[in-house]
């Protein structure tokens, strides 16, 4: 069983919309963020060392940061929803054509 450690009003909706795509079980411990500083409980660092979501528990697994999430999801549902291999589309997952930081020194990643 897949559990989602989902932050509320966040990206970790992304994951809930694609485990619902590939059709897999899943449980969700919901956690709350704090009405005036609107960070995450305290609570999420005990699976997060930086209290961030999602992060997704399975079979002995933890899993963080959203991109490979779903990447350890699609390979679980036999590589549903990902593009053929060899395809644009699928090199495009790989291949940043521009920089996202959009910050006056380039980043050293991409740029
Ligand atoms: N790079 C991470 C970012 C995770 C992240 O920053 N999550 C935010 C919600 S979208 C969070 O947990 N914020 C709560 C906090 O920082 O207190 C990912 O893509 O999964």
């Amino acid at each position: 069983m897949i559990t989602v450690h989902h932050l509320e009003n966040s990206r970790s909706q992304r994951v809930l919309w694609l485990l619902e795509e590939l059709g897999l079980d899943y449980t969700v411990k919901r956690y709350e963020r704090d009405p005036a500083t609107m960070q995450a409980p305290r609570e999420l660092r005990a699976v997060h060392p930086l209290g961030k979501s999602p992060v997704i528990a399975a079979d002995g697994h933890v899993v963080a940061e959203t991109g490979a999430i779903v990447e350890f999801l699609t390979a679980r549902a036999d590589g549903a929803l990902v593009p053929p291999a060899g395809t644009a589309r699928r090199n495009a997952r790989a291949t940043p054509t521009s920089c996202t930081t959009r910050k006056a020194r380039r980043c050293r990643r991409c740029c």
